[in-house]
């Protein structure tokens, strides 16, 4: 017997073509004419369409685009209007955030202005991207997880390129816009701050990004393995016996003594995910304002050892002449 069983087979899901329940409370007609697309269908629904694009959306898209157009301008100006050097050098351009002496004053835009009205800009965007996904749930009469969840991503976002450079006094606190640029950033404020390695947020934040993958891993494995036994009809699975929910439940009870219900997995993903960029955002606000230097934050509380002072000590440049502060 043919069984469907396996991590690459799957259902092209296509039922009849349809446009959804009617909305009540939606201001736009959703638009496209909805049709099948097989290769959709290969990776999730086969139906594409139709979409609601809304004030909002359309607001988000428009704000999302002039940032883009910013951010690529400058990378393109700043390779002299190049289009072979543009598309060489991409991944290393930038538009780098204003310099320390600016402070939190605007300026000028070839010197850093263009990266602070690209970063309103994109903030807009994300902003009403949010309201989006908020409206549209309600408007679903969903509950609004999504957007909670998309806020916790949206706080990190907030601390590395607004709340944490306000409290610092200097944008150029801030990330610049750039593919290895925004890597080198991350690394450099890592060791200006002595090691984020030994910031518990840090800790925390990696616990629940690794967390996220296990939890994933066991719930999409899982699923997958009953699925021979009709597990993703998920609704009539959760209270009845014998089913392939109940399959699941006794194969982690099996293995390791205890299992989440079909609901509470659901839960556990929620707030590993949540928690990743909300714990995150808490270690790099704590970042150069409560504590400077990790490492000896951790030396002090017992989390790193000190090494015997075998070198000169340096000074650091940051606190010397010159630097922001
Ligand atoms: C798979 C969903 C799809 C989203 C994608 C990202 C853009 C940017 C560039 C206009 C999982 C779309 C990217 C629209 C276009 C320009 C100039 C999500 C999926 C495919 N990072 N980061 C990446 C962002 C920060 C770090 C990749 C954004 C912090 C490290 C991509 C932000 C720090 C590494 C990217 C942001 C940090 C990356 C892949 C905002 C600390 C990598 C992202 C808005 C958290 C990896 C070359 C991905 C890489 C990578 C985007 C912030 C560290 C370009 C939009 C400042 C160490 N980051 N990042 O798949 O390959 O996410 O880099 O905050 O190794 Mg980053
Ligand atoms: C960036 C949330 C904002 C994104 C939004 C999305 C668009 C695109 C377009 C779809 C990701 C907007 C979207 C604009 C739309 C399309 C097409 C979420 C973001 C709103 N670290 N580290 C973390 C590890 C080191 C450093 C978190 C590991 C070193 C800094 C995570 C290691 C140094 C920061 C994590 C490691 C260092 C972080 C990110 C190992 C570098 C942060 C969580 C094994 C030398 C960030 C508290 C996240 C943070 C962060 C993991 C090492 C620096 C858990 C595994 C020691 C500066 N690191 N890290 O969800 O929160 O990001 O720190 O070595 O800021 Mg780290």
């Amino acid at each position: 017997m043919a069984e469907y069983q396996n991590i690459f087979t799957r259902v092209q899901v296509r039922g009849p073509l349809h446009a959804g329940v009617p909305l009540k409370s939606a201001s736009w007609a959703r638009v496209g004419k909805p049709q099948f697309v097989h290769l959709l269908g290969m990776i999730g629904d086969a139906q594409l369409g139709p979409i609601y694009l809304g004030a909002t959306g359309m607001a988000s898209l428009i704000f999302g685009f002039f940032a883009f157009e910013i951010i690529g301008l400058n990378m393109a100006a700043s390779v002299n209007w190049n289009p072979v050097e543009f598309v060489r050098q991409l991944p290393w351009l930038a538009l780098e955030p204003p310099a320390p002496q600016y402070g939190l004053h605007i300026p000028p835009m070839a010197d850093g202005g263009w990266w602070l009205l690209a970063g309103f800009f994109l903030t807009t965007s994300i902003l009403l991207w949010w309201v989006r996904v908020y409206k549209r749930a309600r408007a679903l009469g969903l509950g609004t997880h999504t957007a909670w969840a998309f806020a916790a991503a949206i706080w990190l976002y907030l601390v590395l390129g607004f709340i944490r450079p306000l409290l610092m006094g200097h944008w150029s606190e801030a990330v610049p816009f750039g593919i290895f640029p925004h890597l080198d950033w991350t690394a450099a404020f890592s060791i200006r701050y002595g090691n984020l390695f030994y910031n518990p947020f840090h800790m925390l934040s990696i616990v629940f990004l690794y967390g996220s993958t296990l939890l994933f891993a066991m719930h999409g494995a899982t699923v997958l393995a009953t699925s021979r036994f009709g597990s993703e009809r998920e609704i009539e699975q959760i209270t009845d016996r014998g089913t392939a929910f109940e399959r699941g439940g006794l194969f982690w009870r099996w293995t390791m003594g205890f299992n989440a219900t079909a609901e509470s997995i659901h839960r556990w993903a929620w707030w590993f995910a949540v928690l990743c960029p909300l714990c995150g955002g808490i270690g790099i606000l704590l970042t150069g304002t409560v504590v400077d230097n990790w490492y000896l934050w951790g030396v002090k509380h017992g989390l790193a050892p000190t090494y015997p002072a075998m070198w000169t000590p340096v000074i650091d440049p940051a606190t010397g002449a010159g630097a922001g502060q």
